[in-house]
């Protein structure tokens, strides 16, 4: 059964490009609710152990490089089907290919920074949540 909290990240380029805000505000207006959040930056060895499922993956050096290169916003959400209803408002992994009106189609600039991580599973959703939040930071 689905459960209903998810997790994500706004990524260095949209933290850069100030999108911060908007993301948010869709995040709001699409009914989640934040249950955790921080502004942080993860060093290189925790992008590594964040992303490790995509180690083998051409993309995992650049990957790691990437979301290390600045201050990121992490946090988990709670609304029903969470996960689920999260990749629809996030949108396909490449922005050129997301549909209208979801947030890497309109914060995105490559497929590689496209603005947002989306949780692919309740339970990656659990192990990721964890990765950032203690009991005590959750409300
Ligand atoms: P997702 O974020 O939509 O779940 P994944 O396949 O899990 O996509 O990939 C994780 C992240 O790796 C993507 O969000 C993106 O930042 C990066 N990525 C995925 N595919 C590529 C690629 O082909 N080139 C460069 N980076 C990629
Ligand atoms: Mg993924």
């Amino acid at each position: 059964m689905a459960t209903n909290r998810t997790f994500t990240m706004i990524k260095p380029d949209a933290v850069e490009n100030n999108y911060i805000g908007g993301i948010l505000k869709m995040i709001n207006d699409a009914g989640f609710r934040i249950v955790a959040m921080k502004y942080t930056k993860l060093s290189a060895e925790a992008a590594g152990k964040f992303y490790e499922v995509h180690k083998e993956r051409p993309f995992y050096g650049e990957l790691v490089t990437y979301m290390s290169s600045g201050p990121i916003v992490a946090a988990i959400l709670e609304k029903n089907n969470a996960v689920a209803d999260f990749r629809t408002l996030i949108g396909a992994t490449d922005p050129t290919k997301a549909d209208e009106g979801t947030i890497r189609k309109i914060y995105a600039k490559s497929i590689a920074a496209n603005a947002v991580h989306g949780s692919d599973s309740d339970e990656n959703a659990q192990i990721e949540g964890d990765f950032f939040f203690s009991k005590l930071e959750r409300f």
